[in-house]
């Protein structure tokens, strides 16, 4: 029988994209307790307790892909090369946001599904084809019947965040032509593990898969990994290219050798988990001493990106406006609002100045070669950064 075994513990977490405006202050936020555990048979890793769609992704949704100039130019790379090998007639997007990797196709070709209503009309208003609707069944019938069948279907950090797995792959199953390709992206439980970002769970985040539990899945659904792509993007991810059983395509080496080496790492036991659980627990203490210390010597230290991430990490270590004075982002939907749960307040991004800050705190350390480059300067003159992985440290 299948069991569900815990072996992380991230404490008590609020919404973690849900900034906070000023008058939303005087409430107490909602918290939710966020465990971590694997499943003994699938080895699907997920948090224990998944919100309701609802609550987390509706017509109030912060997050925009266009805001990093490294999505934008993985997107365009991956668009060129999707035209090049695959020449789709007809391509589907899960979980299309605000449009950055459609826009490298046409508009005729092209189908966003967006449940988060405000950045999908940002989609729509550039004269894209895209429904506000949850990836389910019912929603893959509706596109069918306007649409046709799909040739390709594209889905980056959604299928991650939808908890009935089964269903996505029903749905995708009835509107998929049978030579059609699905590609799907998202972190690698490899890269959290070995990284210690722990911080890659949030309620948002039902799953953190490894190849070995997308495998699992897949053959309920007769439908197989023939091609995987190891990417940095977001600190680690895999970009899984699948195909359904019946189609003659050759699964190539990469797929053997990244499933070797999951399984040589241990993604395959506990003990794996266990330990990493521990690395969590000794990071959280060593990030704690390290703004403790910079703060006696009366630096500044000011947050640079916000993020769902930085949710888990600053509500974990307990790392509040005591240490962060503020966090600077580029996203106008978080700017003038509240950090959840710690409520450091979010000013727009206007450049960093060295003589009013001491250090940046990498909230989006995912984007780091890219902050880097941006903030060189800042660097030259004495700028330092902290950041917590692979262990918290100054740089
Ligand atoms: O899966 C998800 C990923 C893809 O996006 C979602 N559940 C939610 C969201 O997660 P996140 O909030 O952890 O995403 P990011 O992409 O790490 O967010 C980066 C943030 O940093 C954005 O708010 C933009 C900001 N930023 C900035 O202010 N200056 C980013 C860069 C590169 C910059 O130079």
């Amino acid at each position: 029988m299948s069991k569900y075994l815990k072996f992380l513990d991230l404490g008590n977490q609020p919404l973690a994209n849900n900034y906070l405006r000023k008058d939303q202050l005087i409430k107490k936020e909602k918290k939710y307790r966020l465990k971590v555990g694997i499943n003994n048979e699938s080895k699907l890793v997920s948090i224990e307790k998944p919100l309701s769609s609802k609550i987390m992704f509706n017509q109030n949704y912060p997050y925009r892909s266009s805001m990093s100039k490294t999505m934008i130019k993985s997107f365009k790379n991956l668009s060129d090369f999707i035209k090049k090998k695959f020449h789709p007639k007809k391509i589907l997007e899960i979980g299309s946001n605000d449009g950055s990797f459609l826009k490298n196709f046409s508009k005729k070709k092209s189908i966003g599904i967006e449940p988060c209503s405000n950045v999908e009309q940002i989609t729509k208003s550039k004269g894209y084809n895209t429904y506000s609707e949850y990836w389910n069944k019912n929603t893959a019938k509706k596109i069918l019947k306007k649409n046709g069948k799909i040739d390709l279907i594209y889905s980056a950090n959604t299928i991650s965040h939808i908890q009935n797995l089964d269903e996505v792959f029903k749905s995708i199953n009835i509107i998929l032509k049978d030579n059609g390709i699905i590609i799907l992206e998202d972190p690698s439980l490899l890269e959290c593990l070995k990284r210690n970002t722990y911080d890659q769970f949030y309620n948002e985040h039902i799953y953190v898969f490894s190849l070995i539990a997308i495998e699992n899945i897949l053959k309920k659904h007769n439908l197989e990994v023939f091609h995987i792509q190891n990417l940095k993007i977001h600190g680690g991810s895999n970009r899984y290219f699948i195909k359904k059983k019946n189609n003659k395509i050759k699964i190539d080496l990469s797929v053997k050798l990244n499933r070797d080496k999951e399984i040589r790492y241990g993604l395959n036991n506990l003990k794996t988990y266990r330990s990493f659980a521990k690395r969590v627990q000794k990071s959280k203490k060593l990030l704690k001493k390290l703004f403790m210390k910079i703060k006696n010597k009366k630096k500044i230290i000011v947050g640079y990106g916000v993020t769902a991430k930085s949710t888990t990490v600053l509500n974990y270590c307990k790392i509040g406006k005591k240490y962060i004075s503020y966090f600077v982002d580029t996203t106008l939907d978080k700017q003038n609002k509240y950090t959840p749960g710690t409520r450091i307040p979010i000013f727009e991004y206007k450049g960093l100045d060295n003589k009013k800050i001491d250090y940046i705190f990498l909230g989006a350390w995912n984007f780091k070669d890219e902050i880097f480059k941006k903030e060189k300067n800042f660097i030259k003159n004495g700028g330092k950064v902290i950041i917590h992985t692979p262990v918290p440290k100054i740089i």
